[in-house]
């Protein structure tokens, strides 16, 4: 068993750095073999700082020359120990000459400076500067930076870094070289360089102000034919930010740069983002609906870091959901304003909420919990999670619910207007948010120092004689990883009350004026428990809790089945109407899983079923409704959600419930799903606007339901759908659906895909993915497509979409009995970790919640993650992982 741990990095243990970078000037001598960077960097003491030690940051990187004020640093003048130099006894003003040497052709973990099919690109978020140069490489150092590339002409035309280009040209001897100057001071971890052949689509715009800025989009020649989506997005992105926040670009040039190699999905680089190809890459015949809407979300997330990230930064890392927490909701608000609609809002929150509930729900109950503002870490790679970004971003979303939209506003120009420029805290935009509003928001801070997802149990009471009606709301958190209590958390509770008729019931709290009352209110419980008492309420009411789910908390509330199908078909909150869907199919499936594992037959009435197959019905005849409204009601809680609802998790018994109740859908509703397949046609030109994804969102599932009755007319259905589709969500759906049957021509179309998409690597991902989530693939297949000539394990892409998408998205298989998918999973985690840690890491967490798992598998599991643990040489990333799944 491993012992050697790496320290962790405590929050507690913050201290100012002792010297500020007032400039650097970067010079690199580009060559993939051998890459020669020399920096230049003027500082200064900081007078907040507590020596006249100057501190430097590396990481695998050659020290090959250090000067300081002119000259050579003897060996003794310095301290080097592990990834840091420290030079004692510095002068208050010192300029720093610095050369290194790097590799970026053997740079597999694509962090620093890499080559990704012959072109150079960086990541540098957020301790990559480090392997580029010795350098304070921390947010809170801030610098103006110069850029001079130098390079082959003919192997590297495009020369690019942050900010203006200032000079170009030619060197002789076949090299050539661009100057680049960024005129805002940045932190290191946003610097960045692209170096290759690359085109680009390129627009115009002018802003408000008048300022005019060239806004670029670079690929790889042949990719021109699928950048405009992404360019629309940056401009729409542009303008929603211009006008829901006052934020304008503050930069003559905006670039992106999609690079088919990358560990996550872009990045915020000043004025160079960097994006995975995923993120940029669609036209109709190689991308999806989701893909489309995934484009706008990322392209705006990146463009809005711009202010929430770049303009004010972070201070020290564990504040790093002051950037990913309050960008992703900035994300999350602009996809839900290019809808438009109200249910297309609800749509996109119910999407955001499954997210949520599906990952992060579990990662706050499992061993690697941590709070949205961690207090120790031992590599900062393994918290860009769903705690930072998703939860982060509820915690957002709970200000503006607290003190509205105006207020919410009110409190981002307060920030920006204390902050810009600025390496802030978490506890800085709180401040700003209480400040503006006038409100105390201190309780407020247990949402960043607690983990753990908060329980709110109700419980009402009618009292017909006095007309009043009461709720009581009652919170407790579970224990978390070295937080055993946990204090009462300020949580808004959004609720209504539904009359019998189905109408709101206007909402007057004891003591308050009856007039103009509103029929949503936010009840804010801050104790343990409280009650709240309204009055006027004749009838009893049914409650609808938790409005658009206005606190990321599990809510617990004993609604009758009758209940729950009222809400479905009458409340006026939709995010609720899904809700009470999903509940009433929770509770049925969870019946069924109970059935199997007691080797009873499943049968529908001992389950119980009728009730939510009737209100099933009528929903999907509603055409009132939005098709994707409708598509998200039809659409069963996930075998991972119903994971999270056991006590001890059985993943096969699930999966066969699951499957029951789907063949039984299809067989109760198939005229109507018949009926949705042939109503939602979308002829004509391909587009991605919300209503047509709709449509053929609802049309899909219900093919997909049909498949399951696996008979001639459905493999018919599938089979002309995949011949006539001209568009990817069509054909991709219409090709899973087939797989997912005997349909005779399912291998066919699976090899015609193949060769179709040959040259399009995004959709030969798609082709992977399909089969790893095949509940027909097993282990033994998994490992046949690893021998495809088209798998790489180098290219994250490829590995997330086979060996990813096998271990997280096909539980059947992957929890098979014989414990072979766990030891695939150590295998894989094993050989990932030698190329990329980043990549190992990530896919060490399936297992990090083995101890919820029935005994047979627990044992398994805990075998495999042994068997990594015993591996020499761990990763500091992975080691991290594998040693607080097994604590
Ligand atoms: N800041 C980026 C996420 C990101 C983080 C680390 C990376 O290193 C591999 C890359 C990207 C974002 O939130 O989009
Ligand atoms: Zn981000």
């Amino acid at each position: 068993m491993r012992t050697d741990t790496s320290p962790a990095i405590l929050r507690s243990n913050y201290a100012p750095p002792n010297y500020l970078v007032d400039t650097v000037e970067l010079g690199f001598d580009l060559d993939p073999a051998l890459t020669r960077v020399a920096a230049r960097l003027t500082m200064r003491r900081n007078p907040d700082g507590r020596s006249n030690e100057i501190v430097l940051y590396g990481d695998a990187v050659e020290l090959v020359a250090l000067r300081m004020n002119g000259k050579p640093l003897t060996r003794r003048a310095y301290r080097l120990n592990g990834g840091e130099l420290h030079i004692p006894n510095a002068p208050d003003e010192v300029t720093l000459e610095i050369e290194t040497a790097l590799q970026p052709d053997a740079n597999t973990s694509l962090m620093g400076l890499y080559v990704s099919n012959g072109n150079f690109f960086t990541q540098c978020e957020a301790e990559g500067f480090r392997k580029i140069t010795w350098f304070p490489d921390r947010p809170d150092v801030m610098a103006r930076y110069t850029v001079m590339l130098r390079a082959d002409k003919r192997a590297y035309p495009v020369l690019l870094s942050n900010g203006n280009l200032v000079e170009e040209g030619d060197l002789g001897d076949g090299r050539h070289y661009a100057l680049w100057e960024d005129p805002f001071m940045k932190p290191s971890y946003l610097f960045a360089l692209v170096a290759g052949k690359l085109v680009c689509q390129e627009e115009r715009i002018t802003q408000p102000s008048g300022r005019e800025a060239l806004l670029q989009v670079w690929v790889e020649e042949g990719n021109l034919d699928k950048t405009q989506h992404a360019m629309d997005s940056l401009v729409n992105s542009i303008r929603w930010d211009e006008a829901r926040f006052g934020l304008e670009l503050d930069l003559d040039r905006f670039m992106i740069v999609a690079v088919g190699d990358f560990n996550m999905g872009a990045m915020e680089n000043k004025g160079l983002n960097i994006f995975n190809t995923k993120y940029v890459l669609a036209n109709p015949r190689i991308a999806t609906d989701a893909d489309y809407a995934n484009i706008e979300a990322v392209v705006g997330h990146e463009y809005f870091h711009n202010w929430t990230g770049n303009r004010v930064t972070c201070r020290d890392w564990f504040q790093l959901s002051l950037k990913e927490g309050l960008t992703v909701f900035r994300d999350q608000e602009f996809s839900a304003d290019m809808v438009g609609t109200d249910s297309g809002r609800a749509v996109k929150r119910i999407d955001d909420v499954r997210v949520l509930r599906q990952a992060q729900f579990p990662e706050d109950a499992g061993p690697m919990a941590h709070p949205v503002r961690p207090d120790s870490y031992v590599e900062i790679s393994n918290f860009y999670t769903v705690t930072i970004y998703e939860k982060g971003s509820e915690v957002v979303r709970m200000y503006q619910t607290l003190l509205g939209r105006d207020g919410f506003r009110k409190g981002m120009d307060l920030y920006f207007e204390r902050h810009d420029g600025q390496a802030v805290t978490c506890d800085d935009f709180r401040a700003a948010m209480a400040d503006a509003g006038g409100r105390n928001l201190d309780q407020f801070e247990r949402w960043y120092s607690q983990a753990g997802t908060p329980r709110v149990t109700v419980a009402t009471r009618h009292d017909i004689e006095a007309g009043t009606y009461d709720i009581t709301l009652a919170q407790s958190c579970p224990p978390t990883p070295g937080q055993k209590t946990k204090l009462p958390f300020h949580i808004p509770v959004k609720v209504g009350l539904l009359a019998a008729t189905g109408a709101d019931l206007p909402l007057v709290l004891e003591g308050e004026d009856a007039a103009s009352a509103p029929t949503t209110r936010v009840l804010e419980l801050t104790e343990a428990s409280q009650t709240f008492r309204f009055t006027g309420i004749e009838g009893k009411p049914v409650p609808s809790l938790l409005r658009d789910f206005s606190a990321p908390v599990i809510l617990e509330y004993d609604y009758s089945d009758d209940e729950l199908a009222f809400l479905m078909a009458n409340d006026s909150d939709p995010f609720n109407r899904w809700e009470a869907g999903q509940r009433l199919a929770t509770r049925r499936l969870l019946t069924l899983t109970r059935m199997v594992q007691d080797q009873e037959p499943m049968r529908e009435t001992t389950a119980n079923l009728e009730t939510y197959t009737a209100v099933l019905h009528k929903t999907l005849d509603d055409a009132t409704l939005d098709p994707s409204f409708r598509e998200m009601v039809l659409t069963l809680p996930s075998e991972g959600m119903l994971a999270e609802q056991m006590d001890v998790i059985t993943p096969q018994e699930i999966h066969t419930a699951r499957q029951f109740m789907r063949r039984l859908l299809a067989r109760t509703l198939r005229n109507e799903l018949v009926q949705l397949v042939d109503l939602n046609q979308t002829p004509g030109d391909y587009s991605p606007d919300a209503l047509s994804a709709g449509k053929r969102g609802l049309k899909n599932v219900a093919m997909l339901y049909l498949s399951e009755l696996d008979d001639t007319d459905t493999h018919a259905m599938a089979q002309a759908q995949y011949d006539q589709a001209s568009n990817m969500t069509d054909r991709i759906a219409a090709l899973s659906a087939l797989q997912n049957s005997s349909a005779p021509g399912r291998q066919d179309a699976l090899e015609r895909f193949y060769t179709e998409f040959e040259d399009e690597p995004l959709v030969i991902d798609k082709w992977f993915a399909l089969q790893a989530t095949s509940p027909a693939t097993d282990v033994a297949a998994v490992r046949a497509l690893m021998r495809h000539p088209a798998f790489s394990m180098k290219n994250p892409n490829r590995a997330r979409s086979l060996i990813f998408s096998f271990c997280n998205g096909n539980p059947s298989r992957f929890h098979a009995a014989d414990g072979s998918g766990y030891r695939f999973w150590a295998e894989q985690v094993i050989a990932l970790d030698a190329i990329n840690p980043q990549v190992s890491a990530r896919l060490a967490r399936t297992l990090d919640r083995w101890r919820k798992y029935a005994p047979a598998l627990q044992s398994q599991m805990q075998d495999a993650l042994q068997r990594v643990a015993a591996t020499p040489k761990l990763s500091k990333d992975l080691s991290e992982v594998i040693n607080k799944s097994l604590a």
